[in-house]
């Protein structure tokens, strides 16, 4: 097969439009045509081209045979819990971001809580909540399997998301406080608590992830909010965590990650934009 032809099959079979640039490599390897593609970033790509739909917006048409579909929100950070995994596990999907300032109507039909992250089933099944909607990708899908099968060590994984959801609101209560121009010097106290338990982890596990020696789950489910970290004015909040900062570093080199990954000059002015109640919060940088 012809390399051109072969890159458009595979990008069809992928469910996604045609590569443009360099960063596909072609080869050939025992006759066949292998991309050396980072689907990922494409697919990131696509997702972060598509403006947020809004009220009175047409309702999307059904979701394609073979596709998954997220209702998104490109600079959300459960969104992006799902993004993560749809990506670490190479799963087809098609991105419609919603304008969660101004929720098209068909929305707050599918979404119970007119919260992203959504999924939508060619079947037309709803998924919703970003830490089911990601464990129904990795049950559902074939691959890589994020979630350990050992019952112990699945529940270490859920009470520790319950104890990171808890930490969250600290990271709001900041930026809310150095917004409205009060000091933040005590929200950063229980912040540093917060973030020395979630240290002590990774100090007794003795393994690079929290899960364990490879990134699982959990680690998804928790890297959104310190990819966020400086856009929050948080970073000088990470000085007596070695650890962390070193879990931080290697989620960095992770492909999902790298392909969901928002710089933080982007994320400020999202932030600013989106708590100032901008409606093109969303479509920042479109
Ligand atoms: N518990 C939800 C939270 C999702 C969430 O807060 N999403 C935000 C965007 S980052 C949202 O959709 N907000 C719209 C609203 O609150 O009206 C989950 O884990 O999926």
């Amino acid at each position: 097969m012809k390399g051109e032809a072969c890159l458009r099959s595979s990008t069809k079979e992928a469910g996604l439009l045609g590569p443009s640039d360099a960063r596909v490599r072609k080869c050939r390897i025992r006759g066949r045509c292998a991309i050396f593609a980072k689907k990922v970033l494409w697919e990131s790509q696509l997702a972060m081209s598509e403006k947020s739909l809004r009220k009175g917006s047409p309702a999307p048409g059904p979701v394609p045979e073979g596709l998954i579909r997220i209702y998104s929100m490109r600079f959300c950070p459960f969104a992006q819990r799902t993004r993560l995994v749809l990506l670490a596990k190479d799963i087809k999907f098609e991105t419609i971001n919603v304008n969660l300032k101004s929720k098209p109507e068909w929305f707050l039909k599918k979404a119970p809580f007119g919260m992203v992250p959504v999924l939508e089933t060619s079947r037309g099944e709803i998924i919703y909540e970003s830490p089911i909607t990601s464990d129904y990708l990795d049950e559902v899908y074939p691959g890589k399997k994020l979630t350990p099968s050992d019952p112990l060590q699945k529940a270490q994984q859920k009470m520790l998301l319950e104890h990171f959801s808890k930490f969250v609101p600290f990271l709001y209560k900041v930026l809310q406080a150095t917004r409205k121009g009060e000091d933040p010097t005590e929200m950063k106290i229980e912040m540093n608590v917060k973030l020395l338990e979630l240290e002590e982890v990774l100090v007794n596990k003795k393994t690079p992830y929290f899960g364990g020696e490879s990134l699982s789950m959990i680690d998804y489910m928790m890297w959104p909010w310190f990819e966020r970290a400086e856009a929050f004015g948080v970073q000088d909040c990470f000085k007596d965590t070695p650890k962390l900062n070193a879990w931080i570093e290697t989620m960095k080199q992770d492909p999902a990650v790298q392909a969901t990954i928002t710089d933080t000059k982007t994320l400020k002015t999202f932030l600013e934009l989106y708590f100032s109640g901008s409606p093109d919060a969303e479509d920042y940088g479109l």
